[in-house]
């Protein structure tokens, strides 16, 4: 053995890695898994495979499906006193470097250290597998100190669009296309929120609505075109509780009961009150600081930390809307008499890839530490992207239009969601009392084939400041021709973009 690799070094060869004896992920396995990724980046798309070979890479996500598989949708976490902190970290987006120096400067998971990754691991960044691949080691090793939580990036069709469907088939050839439905088949089974002591409330995109009660000798309705989306209301913490994880792509036209999953990793924050729908991105709704009141004191919490919002995404709601600013990884959106609703981003200098001629951020990221006995007053930790970064070419195409490949995604998803083990049950709980009808909400109501031609153009036009802004899936069921449009304007504009 020790000839051999002797051999390997000398041939300038790399020795794969393999699970220690024992077939578990130790945390110095974990430790030098890091390093060997981190050692392949600098070396081109080829070198990767050669140091986690393919086998590897299934052992780790088939493993760690089935440890999120028996995960809740809501995760109740109450550390011990054993585990000191909770450390929540916010997109990541494949800016695996970045991530590298985020555990050299504010420590790695151990057995007394919490950690809580707030979704959007992969797309954009030229490392979303290497991200993954290490996250979800680490889950592996530690899965009571390390928790994964699904964003809107952790699905077919964001995959299919910003890049990590393309990246792993670049790095695991033919390998790539199992590899990738194993993938889809982990982010099915992410949880979708953690409850940190009962008080502080993690999610990736924002608020949500619960489904329709079931009526009494009424047929349950199926997706939402069935219901009148007005009369849905603010769901509640029991209404996240008795949901589903969201399939393979949360998405309520293709089933109501994915509608939980659907608003809660594409919401957005507003300064003006009421909740309505979210007109940038064409899926998941608005809410103001009165909304998250309500969801603060009615549900007990002090705090929701989310993600989902880089410095491009901000950008042209910090001028037009008056919303903070993100760039040093953290903004203070809603500050309220129970508590406060968070922003927190955690990959600097992003996007990796800018469309020429396009602005840079050059943003700061951030973690928080949550300390006991409170939890509920984090501690903020800035810090700088690497640069410059290793050599590499984006996975999609910056300018816009997605990446075409010969099999769908969409329908490797749908193979996958007809064996999900997923029942996605509709919550059977209404929050009773509770209306939603505010100012946007109310001009729907007015005129709503003219908001869903405004909810169309203002998606198509605003691009995709997160990268996924606008849902294809939602728009092609109003207008075929709006998906169209949508993806000449993302040419036009760049994604990425303000
Ligand atoms: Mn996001």
């Amino acid at each position: 053995m020790a000839d051999q690799c002797a051999e390997a070094k000398a041939a300038g060869t790399v020795e794969p890695l393999q699970l220690p004896a024992g077939g578990k992920p130790s945390v110095d396995f974990v430790k030098q898994l890091q390093q060997s990724m981190l050692d392949a980046s600098w070396k081109g798309v080829g070198a990767l495979s050669q140091v986690v070979p393919a086998k590897l890479v299934t052992q780790i996500l088939t493993k760690v499906s089935n440890i999120l598989d028996a995960e809740p949708t809501l995760l109740e976490v109450q550390p011990s006193v054993s585990q000191q902190r909770v450390t929540v970290v916010g997109d990541t987006h494949g800016q695996y470097i970045d991530l590298c120096r985020l555990f050299d400067l504010f420590g790695q998971p151990s057995a007394e250290r919490i950690f809580m990754f707030n979704g959007d691991y992969v797309d954009r960044g030229a490392w979303g597998v290497e991200t993954l691949l290490l996250l979800a080691a680490w889950k592996w090793a530690l899965p009571r100190n390390v928790y994964l939580l699904r964003g809107n990036h952790e699905g077919a069709y964001c995959t299919k669009h910003y890049g990590f469907f393309a990246e792993v088939m670049a790095k695991y050839g033919a390998a790539g296309k199992t590899i990738y439905k194993n993938m889809l088949r982990l982010f099915s089974h992410l949880p979708l929120a953690a409850l940190v002591e009962a008080k502080v409330l993690i999610l990736h995109g924002g608020l949500f609505r619960a489904p329709p009660a079931k009526t009494k000798g009424q047929p349950r309705p199926r997706c939402i075109q069935d219901i009148d989306e007005e009369s849905l209301e603010l769901g509640t913490l029991d209404d996240l509780r008795a949901a589903g994880k969201g399939g393979v792509d949360p998405d309520p036209d293709h089933s109501l009961a994915q509608l939980i999953a659907s608003d809660l990793v594409w919401s957005d924050p507003s300064p003006t009150a009421g909740m309505g729908h979210n007109m940038l991105r064409g899926v998941g709704q608005v809410f103001g600081p009165d909304v998250t009141e309500r969801f603060l004191s009615q549900n007990g919490l002090r705090l929701i930390i989310r993600s989902h919002e880089g410095p491009d995404a901000r950008h042209k709601r910090a001028t037009e809307q008056k919303m903070p600013s993100v760039g040093s990884g953290y903004s203070v959106d809603h500050e309220t008499p129970s508590g406060k609703l968070v922003t927190l981003f955690s990959a600097p200098d992003y996007p990796q890839f800018a469309a020429e001629g396009e602005e840079r951020y050059h943003n700061r990221a951030a973690v928080l530490h949550l300390s006991a006995p409170d939890y509920a007053t984090p501690a903020v930790e800035s810090f700088e992207a690497v640069l410059p970064r290793p050599e590499a070419a984006p996975y999609y195409d910056t300018a816009g239009g997605a990446a075409d490949s010969e099999e769908s995604t969409e329908s490797m998803g749908r193979e996958l969601e007809h064996h999900s083990s997923d029942t996605e049950q509709a919550s059977p709980v209404a929050a009773a009392g509770i209306s939603n009808s505010k100012q946007q909400v109310a001009a729907a109501a007015h005129d709503k084939p003219q908001q869903e031609q405004q909810q169309q153009i203002a998606a198509a036009a605003a691009a995709a400041a997160d990268g996924c802004q606008s849902h294809p899936l939602q728009q092609a069921a109003h207008s075929p021709s709006a998906a169209r449009s949508s993806k000449k304007s993302r040419t036009e504009q760049g994604a990425g973009a303000r």
